[in-house]
């Protein structure tokens, strides 16, 4: 039994719920405490308490427009229920959120007959090479047959980080030359997949800033090859964002968005975050969906988005009483 196999044994599962409430808790996280600290006071909700709150939620990058609209939906619920106490105050911002949010993504349907292909993108640095071993590790835990392709043939040192969680997780890694065609290496893994009936293939690319031409060029041309293998692939194209890069992840989502079709967003880095605040911009301005969320940099930190337990652990936000 590999040693990544033992160590992920002798550790006790958590539930998503205690995953989620680590990922947020108000020790690690500043915006998540800002806003149990407003909730804490022990005032009655004024003029003055709503303008605060406005600030902590600009502050964690929230954008005016969409700060204002939670706010007035938050005051106009708030009056509707004649509530003043911030105890009562807190479920109704758990119901704002959650109807702001509206319906959760759809979870990719995995194909009967053929490999599942997922398609990871996203700029440099931003968590696309770990999202993707901690998906295929997410699936293989659900029973999968797994395998991850390394198309990121930009730099050495991306292919041995994804070999290197291949071996951990014991699943077939397809791999090309340094500086090969993204696109060869993206078939041999398609074949490769097909002929070891693999469930699910994860392709990790190279970082790409969403404004070089070239590097857009080149996803188009990896989709393109990939249909050809599978007509119906990729099943699903996430892109992977940086929740500490506040704001400049929504520009670069909205760039990708333009340049690529999108099925998801996976937002990495929420623990610890202080401009996680971004989600709201995201949910409020783009027309995709957080699929899946990154809550730390154990193996399993990267879990299904629930708003529920996304919106309970942020106004929770302790650890301690999961
Ligand atoms: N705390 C935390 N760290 C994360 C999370 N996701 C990724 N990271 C860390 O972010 C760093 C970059 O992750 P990579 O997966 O190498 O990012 P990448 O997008 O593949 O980077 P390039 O290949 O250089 O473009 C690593 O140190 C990861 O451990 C997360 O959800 N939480
Ligand atoms: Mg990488």
């Amino acid at each position: 039994m590999s040693f990544f196999k033992k160590l992920t044994q002798r550790l006790k599962p958590r539930s998503d719920k205690q995953i989620y409430s680590e990922g947020l808790d108000r020790k690690t996280n500043k915006f998540v405490n800002k806003l149990l600290l407003l909730f804490e006071e022990e005032s009655e909700i004024d003029e003055s308490w709503i303008e605060r709150m406005m600030v902590v939620l600009i502050e964690a990058d929230v954008s005016v427009a969409t700060a204002r609209k939670l706010m007035k939906s938050f005051q106009k619920l708030l009056d509707e229920n004649e509530i003043t106490e911030k105890l009562y105050a807190k479920d109704v911002f758990k119901q704002v959120l959650n109807e702001f949010y509206g319906q959760e993504a759809p979870q990719l349907k995995i194909a009967d007959n053929r490999p599942t292909v997922i398609l990871v993108v996203g700029v440099n640095g931003s968590g696309k090479t770990t999202s993707c071993s901690k998906l295929a590790y997410m699936y293989q835990e659900q029973g999968y047959k797994v395998g991850l392709v390394a198309a990121d043939t930009f730099r050495a040192a991306a292919t041995q980080q994804l070999e290197l969680w291949a071996q951990k997780l014991e699943v077939p890694i397809f791999k090309g030359k340094l500086h090969a065609d993204p696109s060869s290496v993206i078939v041999d893994g398609l074949k490769g997949a097909i002929d070891q009936q693999l469930d699910i293939v994860i392709c990790d690319t190279a970082g790409r800033l969403q404004t070089k031409t070239n590097l857009m060029t080149e996803l188009t041309k990896m989709k393109r090859v990939m249909a050809k293998f599978i007509p119906e692939a990729p099943d699903a194209t996430y892109l992977v964002l940086d929740a500490t890069l506040g704001q400049n992840s929504l520009i670069q989502a909205k760039e990708f968005e333009k340049a690529t079709a999108l099925d998801g967003i996976v937002l990495t880095k929420m623990d610890g975050s202080a401009k996680g605040g971004i989600i709201f911009s995201i949910i409020d301005e783009m027309n995709l969906k957080v699929n899946f969320i990154g809550l730390g940099e154990q193996m399993d930190d990267l879990r299904p988005f629930s708003r529920e337990l996304f919106f309970d652990s942020l106004l929770d936000g302790n650890s301690d009483n999961a």
